[in-house]
């Protein structure tokens, strides 16, 4: 790692937006690799995870922070909380809005906590695969007159398009700073939080609407097993005891299932063979325990 090289651009980016506008997919896109969780339910990224993007020329660290709207109990806090401080520590805020759902009250929350940050916010008008052009022109004009947008980029982070754009505005505004990140280190995330997530990920998408993003996903244990096989031994806890049948499925179905796709995402992770346990364990009312927030890894 070059931590001296003259003219080397670092920074730390922080994306923002409400729930299911793209910020995951974003994050990804531009790193290359699946590290933040995608999914088509609202509010899966609940902690602060980073994505690193280098070149000779730069560092980009992104913060993807919890989706921005006001707290409902106690794990809301906390999102919140992090959300904020990390839009003050960054060099760069990329708001994140969704081009086929127009100006909503969410974003005028999210525009209101900006005004009080010095940072420059860039307004990335995402999923512009969606809209017709013309369509495009009114949304920005509609969002101009809000808040005074340090850049305004329409990309659409599923498919790519102007992702690389974004990525040299970005550079533009960052200024000289050391390589923090080796080249190949993508994510500072603990691998057993990863996998926590990409288990929690395949539960969500399995399950579609029963199970509301109330469950959490703890790694009791992650070890490697003689002969090279990683045994990964999560518990999955839910609010309530329906919860947990549905999770665990018809004769175990669903929770083997989840277990299948969990596996092969977390040996494409970990690049090794694992043995993945699963159990499921009711827990009332976890979100508002600080205690158990705590044990998996919400706290500060
Ligand atoms: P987040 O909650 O803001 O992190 O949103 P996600 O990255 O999880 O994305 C939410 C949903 O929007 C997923 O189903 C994505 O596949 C989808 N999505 C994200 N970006 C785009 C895009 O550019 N175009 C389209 N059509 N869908 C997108
Ligand atoms: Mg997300
Ligand atoms: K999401």
């Amino acid at each position: 790692m070059d931590k001296t090289k003259k003219g080397y651009k670092s920074g730390f980016v922080s994306i923002i937006g409400r729930p299911n506008v793209g910020k995951s997919t974003l994050l990804n896109n531009v790193i290359g690799q699946k590290i933040a969780i995608m999914s088509d339910k609202p509010q899966t990224t609940r902690n602060k995870i980073q994505g690193v993007y280098t070149d000779n020329e730069s560092q980009i660290i992104f913060i993807d922070t919890p989706g921005i709207h006001k707290p409902k109990h106690k794990l809301g806090d906390f999102m919140m909380k992090i959300a904020y401080q990390t839009l003050r520590e960054v060099d760069i805020v990329l708001f994140v809005v969704d081009a086929k759902e127009g100006f909503g009250g969410g974003d005028q929350y999210i525009i209101e906590q900006l005004e009080s940050v010095r940072t420059p916010v860039f307004l990335v008008i995402n999923k512009i695969d969606l809209i017709h052009p013309d369509k495009l022109l009114e949304f920005i004009d509609q969002y101009r007159t809000k808040f005074d947008f340090a850049e305004i980029v329409p990309i659409s982070a599923l498919q790519g398009n102007n992702v690389n754009t974004l990525k040299e505005q970005i550079i533009e505004y960052l200024t000289e700073g050391p390589q923090y990140y080796p080249a190949d280190q993508v994510t500072d995330h603990p691998e057993r939080f990863i996998v926590s997530e990409l288990i929690r990920e395949k539960v969500l998408h399995l399950t579609r609407e029963e199970i509301p993003h109330s469950i959490a996903v703890g790694i009791e244990q992650m070890k490697q097993r003689e002969g090279g096989t990683v045994y990964i031994g999560a518990t999955i806890v839910v609010e309530r005891s329906s919860q947990k049948g549905i999770i665990i499925g018809k004769q175990g179905a669903m929770l083997r299932e989840v277990g299948k796709l969990a596996r092969g995402d977390i040996e494409k992770l970990l690049g090794s063979k694992i043995f993945l346990e699963l159990w499921v364990k009711v827990q009332k009312d976890w979100r508002n325990k600080p205690g158990f927030l705590r044990d998996f890894g919400f706290s500060e």
